[in-house]
């Protein structure tokens, strides 16, 4: 496909970026506070003295709070922080079923989670042990600012890692909050290839400890390239996962193996840190007994609420505090259902209890009797999320082309099923990256590319994307290199008009639910010149090609990235190894 030029944009300057007044910055409704130093009670600048606690979790350091914006700003000088991954061809076992071929970071599922504060570098050394695939690592939700050849995306960001060899990814945490990060090389994370991403920094609720990452997915006891193989010649979509996963744990229906187990004392209140980082599932979460504050989705944090139960769709997550107060301590499930109106799993049907343990300490070490609210089915994203920091998008902003999905599939006996997006399916060409092509100028990106192009620095962009297909599956869409602003969403065809749209401060995040047969209209500044891929998360369906690439702001690309030398060398190594005769397995799907 060649280039697309949506004439979406509308003049403003950079000011529109510029830090919003900040609002105050309340201490959870409830809890017993006594801040020592509030970000921002009456004055619009942070107070340097305000400093990190339990009690004060909206202060951060050195004038930097949740009031801050940091789209605008972030801590200049924070540490180095390095992790070494290595990606290993072996077996893995997680609910003693007997295992199955996997692919795993240091040996281990999910990998290790990678710790650092807002305002650190982040140096993570990758090295592919494996005989005889690619791969590359994507930190999802980083915003990458200036450092687009670090996202981590085969054949949109950098040639894949070549076997035997390591590349190294440097990049700033502008952001914090909880995130994963996983292969953006064809069906290879649902071989195991992910982990989890913390940041530290301020929070919009108070908490006593943090209980860490709930990692949850779906699980097949099968390999995912022989799915997604499956999957990318059905006629009746993608195989149902055996089982769930919860933080790489779970009980199967014959008894074996057994349940995550989260440890609480009577009295404190523990953030936790749900992802949801499955291939094909959206997952509804619970804490029997126990209403929980919701204080980010994604990256973003959101004025809190109480609730009792949460909905994710993949690559979405949600932190929250639950308040470690039941009259009697004792077990209670934390339940994760499956949203069976999109999809489903095999481990419904057994029965047994999906989730994992809060523990109370000093309780018995026993399964949860426990009850709790009935579970939701839906595949709907959670409505009503107002980010803390409030931006705006100008109103006058304006859609004037769609991005239309589709899909075809050949009426040969393959039945190569793809998705379309203005009739093109998306193929990423491996040994020339989109970022190659725009560093050298090229006009042609190839055909099968879908690239967009944003031309103009600072200009707000909104993208209305449509579905025309009467298959009616939601779809969630990440975008790569910026938060985006969801201006509106719902069934059936967008009229066109502002009716209903919402640009005083709407919900901001990086993954959001295409509504099934319906559209949803995303906005964003261009501030962050790069190749970034916008995408559909359930792995069955990028491979198929739902997925568009921006080239944003391509003459400024290479002075905003600097150094390419790690670059250079990835593609010179994978142009070496991706000879004709030189590997067994070719590409057979987006690459994606
Ligand atoms: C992983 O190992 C299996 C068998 O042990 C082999 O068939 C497969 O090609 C290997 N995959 C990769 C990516 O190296
Ligand atoms: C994860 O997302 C998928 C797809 O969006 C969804 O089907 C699944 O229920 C989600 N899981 C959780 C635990 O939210
Ligand atoms: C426990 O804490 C939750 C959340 O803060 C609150 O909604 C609930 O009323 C509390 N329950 C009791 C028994 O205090
Ligand atoms: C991928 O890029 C290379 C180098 O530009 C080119 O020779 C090749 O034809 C491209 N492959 C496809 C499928 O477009
Ligand atoms: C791109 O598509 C055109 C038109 O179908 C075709 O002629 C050309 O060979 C294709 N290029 C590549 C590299 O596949
Ligand atoms: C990656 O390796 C798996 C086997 O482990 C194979 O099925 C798949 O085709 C390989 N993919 C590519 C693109 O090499
Ligand atoms: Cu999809």
């Amino acid at each position: 496909m060649l280039l697309h030029q949506l004439a979406c944009w509308l003049s403003l300057g950079s000011a529109v970026l510029g830090a919003s007044l900040p609002r105050h910055a309340s201490p959870e409704a409830g809890s017993p506070v006594v801040v020592e130093r509030q970000a921002t009670t009456s004055s619009p600048v942070p107070d340097s003295a305000c400093t990190n606690g339990p009690r004060t979790r909206n202060c951060w350091s050195n004038g930097f709070s949740i009031a801050t914006d940091f789209d605008a700003k972030s801590p200049p000088a924070g540490k180095t922080v390095t992790y070494d991954l290595t990606i290993t061809n072996t077996t893995v076992d997680p609910d003693g079923t007997g295992g199955r071929l996997a692919m795993l970071i240091n040996g281990q599922y999910p990998g290790p989670t990678i710790r650092a504060a807002w305002g650190d570098t982040l140096i993570v050394n990758v090295k592919n042990e494996l005989q005889h695939n690619g791969t590359g690592i994507h930190w999802h939700g980083l915003r990458q600012l200036n450092s687009c050849q670090h996202d981590g995306v085969p054949g949109v960001t950098e040639c894949p890692i070549a076997p035997g060899k390591t590349r190294k990814y440097v990049f700033k945490c502008t952001q914090f909050g909880t995130s994963w990060y996983h292969s953006h090389w064809s069906a290879q994370y649902g071989e195991g290839v992910v982990g989890t991403i913390v940041i530290d920094g301020p929070a919009t609720a108070n908490y006593d400890e943090d209980l860490g990452v709930f990692p949850i997915t779906d699980w097949t006891y099968d390999t995912a390239f022989a799915l997604n193989e499956r999957a990318q010649h059905s006629r009746t979509g993608p195989p149902l996962g055996d089982t769930i996963l919860v933080n790489g744990k779970h009980k199967s229906p014959s008894g074996t193996g057994e349940y995550y187990k989260m440890t609480v004392k009577k009295g404190k209140k523990y953030r936790v840190r749900i992802i949801n980082t499955s291939v094909d599932s959206v997952f509804h979460v619970s804490f029997d007994g126990h209403p929980f504050t919701v204080m980010t989705s994604d990256f973003v944090p959101i004025k809190t609420y109480v609730t009792n139960q949460i909905t994710l769709n993949i690559g979405q997550r949600y932190d929250v505090v639950i308040n470690a107060n039941a009259t009697t301590p004792g077990n209670f499930w934390a339940r994760v259902a499956v949203g069976t109106a999109c999809g489903g799993n095999k481990i419904i049907q057994s029965g047994i209890p999906m989730g994992a343990i809060l523990h109370y300490e000093g309780a018995p070490d026993t399964e949860p009797t426990s009850t709790g609210v009935t579970m939701r089915t839906h595949c709907n994203d959670e409505t009503g999320l107002v980010p803390f920091v409030p931006n705006t998008v100008p109103s006058s902003i304006v859609a004037q082309d769609e991005l239309s999905l589709n899909h075809k599939q050949d009426a040969t006996t393959d039945q190569l099923f793809r998705w379309t997006i203005d009739g093109s399916t998306h193929i990423v060409n491996w040994t020339q990256p989109t970022l190659k092509s725009a560093l050298e100028n090229r006009e042609d990106y190839g055909n099968n590319s879908n690239v967009y192009e944003i031309q103009t620095r600072d200009n707000w962009y909104m993208w209305w994307i449509q579905t025309r297909t009467f298959i009616p599956l939601p779809h969630p869409i990440h975008l790569h290199g910026h938060d985006f602003y969801i201006v509106g969403s719902g069934p059936g065809v967008w009229d066109g008009t502002t009716n209903g749209l919402t640009f005083n401060n709407p919900t901001r995040r990086d993954t959001a639910t295409l509504p099934a047969g319906g559209y949803l209209l995303i906005a964003f500044p261009a501030d962050n010149p790069g190749t970034w891929v916008m995408h559909c998360h359930i792995a069955w369906h990028a491979a198929q090609g739902l997925s568009v690439q921006f080239v944003e702001r391509q003459g400024e690309i290479s002075a905003a990235i600097g150094d390419k030398a790690e670059f250079n060398k990835g593609c010179d190594e994978w142009a070496d190894y991706w000879q004709p005769g030189n590997h067994p397995y070719e590409q057979t799907d987006s690459g994606l």
